[in-house]
């Protein structure tokens, strides 16, 4: 009998067909057991050509097959405590997509809820924590190499915006991923969050404010800036300029061949996040999978999922207000104190 995790893949849409597709293909250890979507017909397009997996409407069908032993989560974010909630019952591995939740108590309710069960179930799908140039700039600022790390000017351009995409979200949906990285990178809590709207592209969806300027601040005082801009239109783009006492590094540009043709030089823009992240998610995915069989997490917690709601919740009130907004969160639980989580523990305080 196989041991491999039998994985119920909840949620069929963009993120959830592309962890099916990757867990069967190329991650070791895990099998598709199951998928549930609303749409049935998609979980059953989802599932085609994965022998011995089944489609279902719901989740908890899924788990009442008896041949569910472990979650991913991939349904929009507004609808992951409750699955949490319902994965926890189960006390099984679990892969949520970020968001944890839109909002700090209902995160919290999930941290609540993890703790009861007395060890950490679930790993936040933070995945740029696993793209190799993240990794590596993490490790420079923790070697101290080039010294102490002062501000973070941060880009993140995406083409275009799905239909229903609302001007919360792109704090909720897009700069979520800048808070984790932000507290990944600097292994510290973020403090405030304040947000610039200026001259808008014509471009937007109606509702939307694009792009956004945000100003973060860490409690250490390291300073950040983000461009978040969502219809940019001429591709993806995601990255960073991390500026040192002693250098400064720059990741996320575009690389890939560079082609000389026809009296014409140039390389290939990335279209999406899927590509520019590709590799990311597969080292995420079966980093979750290897730990998931030893019964531990392998990256970002519930803890992680529940202060960058936080993030969130500060961001969006900043987005009305214009004013700067202090990120108070509750104290941390012991269970996610010194975690392995971030892969290099807590920051030591400062001198
Ligand atoms: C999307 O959900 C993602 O997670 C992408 O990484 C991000 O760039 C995009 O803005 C989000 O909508």
């Amino acid at each position: 009998m196989s041991e491999n995790l039998r994985v119920a893949v909840i949620g069929a849409g963009r993120m959830g067909a592309d962890h099916i597709q990757r867990l069967h293909r190329r991650i070791h250890g895990a099998d598709v057991a199951a998928v549930a979507d609303i749409d049935l017909d998609r979980a059953k397009a989802a599932i085609a050509g994965i022998p011995g997996a089944r489609a279902f409407a719901m989740a908890a069908e899924a788990y009442e097959s008896g041949d569910v032993n472990a979650v991913v989560i991939a349904t929009p974010g507004f609808l992951h405590e409750q699955a949490l909630l319902e994965a926890l019952e189960l006390d099984i591995p679990i892969l949520c997509e970020k968001p944890l939740t839109t909002h700090a108590e209902s995160a919290w309710k999930i941290v609540e809820a993890e703790q009861k069960l007395g060890r950490q179930r679930i790993q936040v799908g933070f995945m740029r924590r696993f793209d190799a140039e993240y990794a590596q700039l993490g490790g420079l600022v923790r070697s101290g190499e080039l010294g102490e790390l002062l501000m973070l000017h941060c880009r993140h351009r995406n083409p275009d915006t799905p239909p229903g995409f609302t001007n919360e979200m792109l704090i909720n949906d897009s700069v979520v991923h800048e808070f984790d990285v932000i507290r990944y990178l600097t292994g510290e809590e973020i403090t405030s969050v304040q947000v610039r709207l200026g001259k808008a592209t014509s471009k937007a969806p109606a509702g939307q404010h694009d792009p956004q300027h945000v100003l973060i601040e860490t409690e250490f005082g390291v300073l950040v800036d983000v461009e978040i801009f969502v219809n940019a239109q001429f591709g993806y783009e995601v990255g960073t300029q991390a500026v040192f006492e002693d250098g400064i590094v720059d990741i996320g540009n575009d690389g890939g061949p560079y082609v000389r043709r026809a009296g014409r030089w140039g390389g290939v823009v990335t279209p999406s996040f899927i590509e520019r992240f590709g590799a990311a998610y597969d080292v995420e995915v079966q980093t979750w999978a290897d730990a998931a069989l030893r019964g531990e997490i392998g990256g970002p917690s519930a803890w992680d999922g529940y202060a960058t709601a936080a993030c969130c919740e500060a961001g969006v009130e900043a987005q009305k207000s214009g004013e700067r907004v202090a990120v108070v969160l509750n104290q941390k639980p012991a269970l996610y104190r010194a975690s392995a989580a971030l892969g290099e523990g807590d920051r030591l305080p400062r001198p």
